[in-house]
């Protein structure tokens, strides 16, 4: 396998120029399961196969896991934000920074899972409410520029799909 498919096992995000009732449907779907795909994905590893990069040079297993809840604790923020205030400046973060910081090898995989189940419950509960003008409002980007909220839930779609996929790929490869 090429660097770029253990990197990219859905492909890179394409920003869709549109997104109709059914692919907002099948996006939040996909937020909504996340938690227990996660959950799914590393049922019964043990603590080496925690440790265990899905790539060289890759994150870890349970960077992976903790880095979920962090990205997307963001995402529920900028959500809000570009609800209730008008075309927000969303604030980026440094993900290897955060990823690379000493709680990612300490904390309890456990507390990310359950830090998912409640996070994806109350954004699945902002998306089943958001109406389609909602759907269209923007926030700005410092680094992708400006982004509808129907964009910004399809990229979410496909972060979550994009890392479970390294998960799933890892314990497929390692026959795990
Ligand atoms: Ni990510």
């Amino acid at each position: 396998m090429s660097l770029d498919d253990l990197r990219y096992p859905v492909g890179r995000f394409e920003r869709p120029a549109h997104m109709n009732d059914a692919a907002r449907a099948a996006a939040i779907a996909v937020i909504a399961d996340l938690p227990r795909a996660i959950r799914d994905a590393v049922k019964g590893l043990s603590p080496a196969q925690l440790d265990t990069p899905y790539r060289d040079g890759g994150w870890s297993v349970r960077q992976v896991v903790h880095h979920v809840p962090e990205s997307h604790m963001h995402a529920y923020c900028r959500f809000k934000f570009a609800l209730l205030e008008d075309h927000p400046t969303i604030k980026p973060y440094n993900e290897q920074m955060w990823s690379g910081y000493g709680d990612q090898a300490t904390a309890p995989v456990e507390a990310s899972l359950q830090l998912l189940d409640g996070l994806h419950q109350r954004w699945t509960a902002v998306l089943n409410v958001m109406t389609p003008a909602e759907y269209a409002r923007t926030l700005h980007h410092p680094e992708n520029g400006d982004m509808r909220l129907d964009q910004v839930l399809a990229s979410y779609a496909w972060h979550s799909l994009h890392h479970v996929a390294h998960l799933t790929g890892l314990r497929q490869r390692r026959g795990w």
